[in-house]
């Protein structure tokens, strides 16, 4: 008799054990979309080394891809000069001597100014390069 009732117990275990794991889970996958117009970073990791001269920058242009983790290095071969690109809100003093880094997201594609923004002699206004997201 108490025997029976052990088997009964056994029973009604196992069929709660197996019922409750054919429950299907009832969470649904929800696919995240991108619903703004910005450009995804591409992961890739790009490093330009530039040097600044009265009155150039090198190279010119500068070529990235859009989406890219630009880094310049740039470095003033003679006097100071200034790296400005005003659609990337970039603005940096290039002291001689020393080696200055830039670090930006190409998130904006096109061809963009880039201006020599502190005074290195007669032909500054003219110091002016390109930077080009494509
Ligand atoms: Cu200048």
């Amino acid at each position: 008799m108490k025997k029976r009732i052990i088997i009964y117990c056994i029973i009604l275990m196992a069929l709660i054990f197996v019922i409750g794991c054919s429950q299907k889970s009832q969470v649904k996958e929800v696919v995240a979309k991108d619903t703004t117009d910005a450009t995804k970073p591409t992961g890739t990791i790009r490093e330009i080394f530039v040097t600044a001269k009265q009155f150039e920058f090198n190279p010119n242009p500068i070529k990235v891809n859009k989406g890219d983790r630009v880094i310049l290095h740039i470095k003033s071969l003679d006097v100071a000069h200034g790296f400005r690109i005003p659609e990337y809100n970039i603005d940096k003093p290039i002291n001689p001597g020393e080696t200055t880094d830039i670090e930006f997201l190409a998130d904006k594609p096109g061809t963009f100014t880039i201006y020599c923004s502190i005074f290195c002699g007669e032909g500054h206004p003219k110091m002016r390069a390109q930077l080009i997201v494509e």
